[in-house]
């Protein structure tokens, strides 16, 4: 597998009142947060992808969490309707972009009342794993299945107890190797992959992206970053502490394909 294109937004200064669950950590400082943003597209850009980088929208204090948006597959693109009600209008913004990589029979929508958020969805291969949670619903989940198989993909639930989206808690670095904290290191459905194990103090480091052979690693989880050099991989770490306090990680900061 190989991913030619990125897309990503620039974090706006309503950054600081994204939606929250760890409110003790601070607010997002936004001088910060577009330094470490532009490190971010740095690394990507090292990763051999073109990336478009797409203004920030004010009125969306999450929108530069794209996964969220959309999924896109080696088959089409699907346009999300995200569960956040704050974040429901990111998904419109996002669709003229996508556009421009894809023609009309490539693109799909999960419309109401389906709900889907792109953090909740891991490509394995052609195999798409979907957290039901707080933001993605049974129904929203259906039609996702329904519009991979049309286009000869798979796809499964799985249920979520404690985290926000799916890949809150584990991600999958391509050659059967995958990521896994907490609620997901005893779950069924991945017990065919080979699984590495995230502490429980370094589980938001659970959160990496492969980008054609180097996995990014967040700064600040040793254990993590180990433990993925010692599977081979080239890593490149970049901090996403800002991004953190409003419980985002490496993966919500982009859509790749
Ligand atoms: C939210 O709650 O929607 C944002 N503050 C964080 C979104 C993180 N996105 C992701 O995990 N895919």
């Amino acid at each position: 597998r190989k991913f030619t294109n990125v897309i990503v937004r620039r974090p706006g200064k309503s950054l600081c009142d994204g939606i929250t669950s760890a409110p003790e950590l601070g607010k997002p400082i936004y001088e910060k947060a577009i330094e470490q943003h532009d490190a971010y597209i740095e690394a990507l850009k090292q990763c051999g992808v073109e990336v478009t980088v797409l203004p920030a929208l004010e009125e969306y204090p999450d929108s530069c969490f794209v996964e969220d948006t959309a999924v896109i597959t080696r088959c089409g693109a699907i346009i999300d309707n995200p569960g956040a009600g704050s974040r429901n209008g990111e998904a419109k913004e996002m669709e003229p972009t996508i556009r421009q990589f894809f023609d009309d029979e490539h693109i799909a929508h999960i419309t109401a009342p389906g709900t889907l958020e792109g953090g909740d969805v891991m490509m394995v291969g052609d195999h798409f794993y979907v957290g039901r949670s707080a933001r993605t619903n049974e129904e929203g989940i259906r039609q996702f299945i329904e519009i991979l198989e049309g286009w000869g993909l798979s796809g499964s639930e799985v249920p979520l107890e404690y985290v926000l989206h799916l890949k809150t808690g584990v991600n999958y670095l391509e050659d059967n190797n995958m990521l896994v904290a907490g609620e997901f290191v005893t779950k069924p459905e991945f017990q065919k992959y080979n699984l590495i194990e995230v502490p429980e103090e370094e589980a938001y480091g659970a959160n990496c992206i492969w980008v054609n052979g180097t996995v990014i690693v967040p700064e600040g989880y040793p254990t993590v970053l180990a433990k993925v050099q010692e599977l081979g991989y080239k890593t490149l770490v970049v901090d996403t502490s800002e991004y953190r306090k409003i419980d985002g990680g490496l993966s919500c900061l982009s859509l790749r394909f």
